[in-house]
């Protein structure tokens, strides 16, 4: 007997390829000849293409670019243009922002213009991807929720490189581009900020986080869970409950007395993931402006634990010259 097994996709449709909607006058042609891929359809649609370049897509794959190739080349040059060098070293590059004395001017080159130089082109590719999502949502006759929760990702973004360096007076409160040396930079800063974890907005911020993965997979895991009784059809849900949905309902009442409904649950998953950038943006820009240490700041509000003295007082090793 067959076993009813949903994990991956197991049956692909192949047809005519589907080309979309007529788009508006003004706007560019699709391209690309449509193809069918069976691995794409193992994991998604099997048709890939006709893709939407467009003007804003265009410019911002350019601005992207240009930001790369600024960032890559200096990278490179910082390991004397040795191109094994670059490779195996990679993961530690970077290319840093201006020093603290430089303030908000304008630096040289070599001494992190070529980071501002990169970090304009980075921004105006992203900002541009984002009129990119905005209009072809528009031009589908969508609602613009995509656009909006990108642009949430987008706050965080600019309030760590540009708007909380601005309020502080130096591009050197910025991040720098690399892998590793943006998780120097973290660490640096909740350290110089007096531990970010007493921070209550970075407290939200991984509530909303944790809590996206959760809701992710509870709704994920509930809607595959009833999709043998077409739950995975899930607007026909909404507009004609069937039985996947008073299943799948009834299954989250039964287990722990509430159940978010078939439309509802993607208003939660669409709060919470906006939620985490956004709560997290506004602790990344009260840190150094409105308080300089959370630890400190923690103690005065009464949310950093106060041990009993059982042990007696410590000695800083440090003041005691060594271990002795
Ligand atoms: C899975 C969607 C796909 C996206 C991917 C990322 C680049 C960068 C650039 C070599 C979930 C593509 C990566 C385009 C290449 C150069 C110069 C999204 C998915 C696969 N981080 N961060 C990573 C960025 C910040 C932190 C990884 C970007 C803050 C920690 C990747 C930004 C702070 C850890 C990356 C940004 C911070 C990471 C995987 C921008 C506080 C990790 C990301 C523009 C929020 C993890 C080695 C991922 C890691 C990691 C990219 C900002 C902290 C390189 C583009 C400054 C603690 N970050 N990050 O999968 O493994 O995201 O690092 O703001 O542990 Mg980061
Ligand atoms: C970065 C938004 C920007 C991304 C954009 C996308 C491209 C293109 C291209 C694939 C992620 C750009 C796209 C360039 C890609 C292709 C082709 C979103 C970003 C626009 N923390 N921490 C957070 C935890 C500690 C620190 C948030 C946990 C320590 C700092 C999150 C722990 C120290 C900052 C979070 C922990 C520290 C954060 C990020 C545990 C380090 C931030 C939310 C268990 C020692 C950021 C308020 C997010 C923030 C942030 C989680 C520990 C430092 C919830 C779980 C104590 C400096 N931390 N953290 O969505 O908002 O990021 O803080 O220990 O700035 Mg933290």
């Amino acid at each position: 007997m067959a076993e009813y097994q949903n994990l991956f996709t197991r049956v692909q449709v192949r047809t005519a390829p589907d080309a979309g909607i007529d788009l508006p006058p003004r706007d560019m042609p699709r391209r690309g000849q449509p193809q069918f891929s069976y691995l794409a359809g193992r994991l998604g649609e099997a048709q890939i293409g006709p893709i939407y370049l467009g003007r804003t897509g265009l410019a911002s794959i350019l601005c992207g670019f240009v930001a790369i190739e600024i960032i890559g080349l200096n990278m490179w040059a910082s390991v004397g243009w040795d191109p094994l060098q670059f490779v195996r070293q990679l993961p530690w590059l970077a290319l840093e922002p201006p020093p603290p004395a430089y303030g908000l001017s304008l630096p040289p080159l070599n001494q992190g213009g070529w980071w501002l130089m990169a970090g304009f082109f980075l921004t105006a590719s992203i900002l541009l991807w984002w009129a990119r999502m905005y209009l072809r949502a528009r031009a589908l006759g969508m609602g613009t929720h995509v656009a909006w929760a990108f642009a949430s990702a987008i706050w965080l973004y600019l309030v760590l490189g540009f708007i909380r360096p601005v309020l502080m007076g130096s591009w050197g409160e910025a991040v720098p581009f690399g892998i590793f040396p943006h998780l120097d930079w973290t660490a640096a800063f909740s350290i110089r900020y007096g531990n970010l974890f007493y921070n209550p907005f970075h407290m939200l911020s991984i509530v909303f986080l944790y809590g996206s993965t959760l809701l992710f997979a509870m709704h994920g895991a509930t809607i595959l869970a009833v999709s043998r009784f077409g739950g995975d059809r899930e607007l026909e849900q909404v507009t004609d409950r069937g039985t996947a949905s008073e299943r799948a309902a009834l299954f989250w009442r039964w287990t722990m007395g509430f159940n978010a409904s078939m439309e509802s649950i993607h208003r939660w998953a669409w709060w919470f993931a906006v939620l985490c950038p956004l709560v997290g943006g506004i602790g990344i820009l009260l840190t150094g402006t409105v308080v300089d240490n959370w630890y400190l700041w923690g103690i005065k509000h009464g949310l950093v634990p106060t041990y009993p003295d059982v042990l007696g007082p410590v000695s800083d090793p440090a003041l005691t010259g060594g271990s002795q």
